[in-house]
Parts: C-alpha cells; sequence; structure tokens
C-alpha cells in the first residue's frame, strides 16, 4: 500500500467501525419492537441504543465513507495528487475526535435524543460538540476536495470535468449548503443551551433549521452513490455509460434543488404558513425527477452492458449481465430497492398523504430503503471493489461477498416492507413499548413485528459477511502483484471537447443559494417576528 492510499482507507476503517456497532444495536431494536424480552430491555436502554443506531448509520458511516471515497475519486479522476493533504489528514482527526466524543455520551446515557436531537429533548453539552466537530472536519474534506479541483481546473481550463469528479463537486456543493442549517442551530440555539447559557429553546426555530441540513443531508448520501451507478457500475457490468450529459444534468438539479425542500418534515408542525410548504412540496416534486432521469440512464446502461455481452430479445441481456460480481450484485439490488424507496418517498411528499404516515413506522421503511439500502448497499458493493484496488490485495472469503448483497435484499424487504404496513396499522415510530399498553390496535400490529424482526437478523447476519470479507481481505487477502486499476465507465457518445454549461458549479451555486434564500430567509424572519416562547430542556432518563 503506498501513501496516498492511507488517507481513504482510515476513513473506510472508521466508517466500518460505526457500521459493526450499530449493526449490533439495530438487531437488538428489531427485536424488542416484536416484544422479544431480551435481556436488560428497558426503555432507557432502547432510546440510547436507537440513538446510537441513528448517529453512528446516517451521520458517521456515511460521512466517513463519502470523505474516503471522495479522495480516491479526486485523485484518480482527475489523475493528480490531492491539493492540501495536510489538511486532509487534520480534518480527519477532527471529525474522528468528534464522533468519539458523541458516541461515548450516548454511551453513557446522556445524550438519548435520536440522531435528530430536537429539542425540547436536551443532551450533554458533549454531545452537539463531538456533532459540530464532526461537521467541521467534513468542511476540512469539502476544502480539500474544491481546490484540488480548482488545480486541476488551471491547466484544463477549456475541458468537461470528469463525471465522477462533478458528482462529487455537486455533492460537496450540496453539504455546504446544508450544513450552514445545521451549523447555525447547534451554536446559536444548542450549545449554549445546553450549557445553561441561555434556559430556553424555540423547538420549531430549531426543528426548521434542523430540516434545512436534514433533507440536502439525505442527498449528501445519495449522489456518491449515483457516482457509482453512473461511472463505475456500466463498466463492471462489461458496458458503457448510455448518456454522459443527462447525469450532468442530474446532478446540477440535485445542486439546485436539494435544499429548498425541508418543510416536508413538518407538514404537522405549526408555526409554518401553508403557503410555504406548498413552495417545499412543489420543489419536493420537482426533485423526484433526476432520480427518474437516473433510473432511465441506469437501465439502459445496463442493457447496453448486457447486448454488448451477447445478449438478445426484449430481456435476454438481462441473463448476461455479471451477476457473480459481488459490485455488480450489491449495486442492482442497491437500485431495485430504491424503486420502492422512491415510491414511499412521493407519498411523503404528498401532505394529505403525509397526515396517515407521518411519525409511524412507514417512515422507518422508507428511510432503511433509501439511506439503509440504496445508499448502504452501494457502499458495501463499492467496498469490495476499493478494498483489492487500495490495499493490492484479493478479496477474502469472495462467496460471502457474493450472497452478502442478496441477504441484504431479503431482510430488507422483510423489515422494511412489514414497517410501511404496521406504519399505515397506526404503528407510531421510536416507541419502545410495542404492546402499547395493552391497546386493542396494537394487536393487529404483532404478525407483522415479527416479520420485521426476522429481516432484522437477516440483515444482521448481512452485516457481519460484509464486515468478515472487509477485514479478511485487509488481514489475510492474497497480495496481487498488479492490482486492478481505478478506471470509469466511458459514455457511448464521446463527450463534447469543450467545458459545457453543466460545468459551471459557480453559476449553480449562486442559483441554489437564491433559493435557499428564498425558501429558508423569509418563512424564518416570520418565525423570528412571532411571539417568542422557549422550552426548557427535557431528559427522560
Ligand atoms: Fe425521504 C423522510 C420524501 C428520497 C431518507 N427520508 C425521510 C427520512 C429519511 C429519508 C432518513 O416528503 C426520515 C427522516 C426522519 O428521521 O424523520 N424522500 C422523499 C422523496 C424522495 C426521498 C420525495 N429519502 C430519500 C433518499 C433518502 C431519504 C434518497 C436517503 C438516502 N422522505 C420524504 C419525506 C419524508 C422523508 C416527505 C418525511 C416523512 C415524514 O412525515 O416524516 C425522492 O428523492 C425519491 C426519488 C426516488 C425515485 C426512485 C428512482 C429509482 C431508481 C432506481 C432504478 C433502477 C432499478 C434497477 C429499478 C423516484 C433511480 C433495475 C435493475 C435491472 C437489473 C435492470
Ligand atoms: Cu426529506
Amino acid at each position: 500500500m503506498n501513501r496516498a492510499q492511507r488517507l481513504p482507507l482510515a476513513h473506510l476503517w472508521v466508517a466500518f467501525a460505526a457500521f459493526g456497532l450499530a449493526s449490533l444495536m439495530a438487531v437488538m431494536q428489531a427485536m424488542s419492537r416484536a416484544e422479544v424480552q431480551l435481556p436488560a430491555r428497558t426503555a432507557a436502554i432502547y432510546y440510547l441504543s436507537v440513538t446510537a443506531h441513528g448517529v453512528l448509520t446516517a451521520l458517521v458511516f456515511t460521512t466517513f465513507f463519502i470523505m474516503g471515497f471522495g479522495y480516491v475519486i479526486a485523485r484518480t479522476a482527475l489523475r493528480r495528487p490531492l491539493v492540501g493533504e495536510g489538511v486532509a489528514w487534520a480534518s480527519f482527526w477532527i471529525a474522528l475526535i468528534g464522533t468519539l466524543l458523541a458516541t461515548l455520551v450516548i454511551v453513557l446515557g446522556k445524550a438519548s435524543v435520536l440522531y435528530t436531537f430536537y429539542p425540547p429533548l436536551q443532551a450533554h453539552p458533549g454531545f452537539y460538540i463531538g456533532a459540530a466537530l464532526l461537521v467541521i472536519g467534513s468542511w476540512g474534506w469539502c476544502w480539500v476536495m474544491v481546490r484540488t479541483y480548482r488545480a486541476w481546473r488551471r491547466d484544463n481550463s477549456g475541458a468537461p470535468a470528469p463525471l465522477a469528479m462533478h458528482g462529487l463537486l455537486a455533492t460537496v456543493i450540496v453539504w455546504i449548503l446544508a450544513t450552514i442549517g445545521v451549523a447555525i442551530e447547534v451554536v446559536v440555539l444548542l450549545i449554549p443551551w445546553s450549557l445553561g447559557i441561555t434556559k430556553t429553546v424555540d423547538p420549531i426555530l430549531a426543528r426548521a433549521l434542523f430540516w434545512w441540513f436534514g433533507h440536502p443531508l439525505v442527498y449528501f448520501w445519495l449522489l456518491p452513490a449515483y457516482v457509482a451507478w453512473y461511472t463505475i457500475l456500466p463498466r463492471e457490468a462489461g458496458g458503457k455509460l448510455f448518456s454522459d450529459p443527462l447525469a450532468r444534468v442530474v446532478f446540477v438539479l440535485f445542486i439546485v434543488l436539494s435544499t429548498p425542500v425541508g418543510f416536508h418534515h413538518q407538514f404537522m408542525d405549526p408555526g409554518i404558513p401553508a403557503g410555504w410548504k406548498l413552495f417545499h412540496t412543489v420543489n419536493t416534486f420537482a426533485i423526484l425527477f433526476p432520480s427518474f432521469l437516473t433510473a432511465f440512464t441506469v437501465i439502459a446502461s445496463l442493457e447496453v452492458a448486457g447486448r454488448m455481452r451477447g445478449g438478445r430479445g426484449l430481456f435476454g441481456w438481462l441473463g448476461k449481465l455479471p451477476w457473480g460480481e459481488p459490485l455488480f450484485t450489491s449495486v442492482v439490488l442497491a437500485m431495485t430497492i430504491f424503486a420502492v424507496g422512491g415510491f414511499s418517498g412521493a407519498v411523503n411528499a404528498g401532505y394529505g398523504m403525509n397526515a396517515m404516515v407521518h411519525n409511524t413506522a412507514w417512515v422507518q421503511g422508507h428511510f432503511h430503503l433509501t439511506v439503509g439500502s440504496a445508499v448502504a448497499l452501494t457502499f458495501m458493493g463499492l467496498t469490495y471493489w476499493l478494498l483489492p484496488r487500495l490495499l493490492g490485495r484479493e478479496l477474502k472469503f469472495p462467496a460471502f461477498a457474493q450472497v452478502q448483497p442478496w441477504l441484504w435484499f431479503v431482510g430488507m424487504m422483510f423489515f422494511a416492507v412489514a414497517n410501511h404496513v404496521t406504519g399505515l396499522l397506526g404503528m407510531p415510530r421510536r416507541v419502545y413499548d410495542p404492546a402499547y399498553f395493552g391497546a386493542a390496535a396494537a394487536r393487529a400490529w404483532a404478525p407483522w413485528t415479527a416479520v420485521s424482526a426476522a429481516g432484522g437478523v437477516i440483515l444482521f447476519v448481512s452485516a457481519m459477511s460484509f464486515l468478515l470479507v472487509a477485514v479478511g481481505t485487509a488481514l489475510w487477502g492474497k497480495r496481487m502483484a498488479s492490482p486492478p486499476e481505478i478506471a470509469y465507465a466511458e459514455p457511448l457518445e464521446p463527450v463534447p471537447p469543450r467545458r459545457s454549461l453543466w460545468d459551471r458549479f459557480g453559476l449553480w451555486t449562486v442559483l441554489a443559494v437564491l433559493l435557499v434564500l428564498i425558501a429558508y430567509g423569509l418563512p424564518l424572519f416570520g418565525l423570528l417576528r412571532l411571539e417568542r416562547f422557549g422550552s426548557p430542556g427535557f431528559k427522560p432518563f
């Protein structure tokens, strides 16, 4: 392994450690929701566990994986060393220290506030400070990514950006816009309040700032997966990318539309005028469009691959695809699951239908299909592809790597479909006691929570198989004389040699900022002008 590989690998190992710990908690939670009487099962442990699971998967696993993957892309797609490797390492340590601090406080039972940390639930200041350090570390990553791109741009002023880097830059811009909201929430409202400097906090204002961050956060997770679907999958499938310009349009649409949609998480909240909720709804439906484009382009690319491999007839190309390759299987199953998750997302986004599913188990079903599968399963597939290339070792236990994505797929179907159904039957999310104090309605949930617990166990086996392959490869994988190179898919038609409108990141960022100012500036101003009431902090445990 040469020095350049150490930086991404350090990030990946933190991501995997977080994932392993979170998986252990997940299987206990799935059983607890089905009323399996595990030892030491109490409400306090349950909420501690749900907080740790949410933070370690949604915030730590994803962020560290994306940062590591981003460095790989910047170095290999731009074919040059990173600018500011020292800053990259410093950012890694800042993010890691923040993660360890927040995790410690959670494990000590002093921050059972769930990953959304809604006030007036109040955590120990260490939780908010740890989260802030994680974000500050990620800003260092953004800085290195942008500096490296600009150095490349100086030497290649008229050329189109390599598509993989184009997608990663979109990710960086979405992340910077998103984190401004949560930075204001944490620094101005939550840290002073948890330290006792301010006595009360305004929960609606805090929630609005959180969802300014919380929705683009989901596209910060998704866009690196899309980079893999567009630039790595078609090549690994033995084909070509169906359309390069369509992919660029998709990433640009995410830059512009990811943020001004957050009120779709607050349809049921008071204090936000209906007109603004409508504005965010229109934008939400607009942002379905780039994912429809993606569905079209990736399926077309797979068809191209299947036909290049000799597939004939309407569906004959499907059988010709490389189903034995772990990257391929993981990503295709992740995409298939995402088709279902996208459907539940569209349901969530409708004001009337949201009233039916909001705060029910449906929502946890939705996000396990999206971030928990479309994204996480893609990242697992990418790991099977990346580790041999970064470590120079063959994948250890390849049979496990082949079966693991299928286990994830089956486990997730059991888990998430059951959660969608119990949600429709009225089962709340995030509630420890599934018997609901003996309520009659709760009895209808029991068969389904058993299915979802079975799904949880299958997912756990899948997660452990993944970790076994990753750790096994690092420790015992056979050294390769010449590891495969990191290379990206060619488009079906050559990319025009001149930089196009879709590569004008400055222009798209300005448009995105304007939209954020309209979507948040005015309603936040309105909220601040209302008569202010605050809440003291609550610590139920
Ligand atoms: Fe969501 C709640 C709306 C996408 C994550 N979402 C959540 C929460 C999370 C989350 C974590 O409008 C819970 C937050 C909390 O804790 O309270 N979501 C949407 C919409 C989309 C969407 C409209 N969500 C995501 C993604 C996520 C994610 C992506 C993570 C990565 N979501 C909502 C709403 C709520 C919500 C409301 C609030 C609910 C409430 O009341 O609390 C869209 O972006 C979805 C677009 C996707 C598609 C699918 C396209 C399909 C593709 C694959 C095709 C390939 C195939 C393979 C089929 C339109 C691209 C073929 C295979 C061959 C072999 C050929
Ligand atoms: Cu959202």
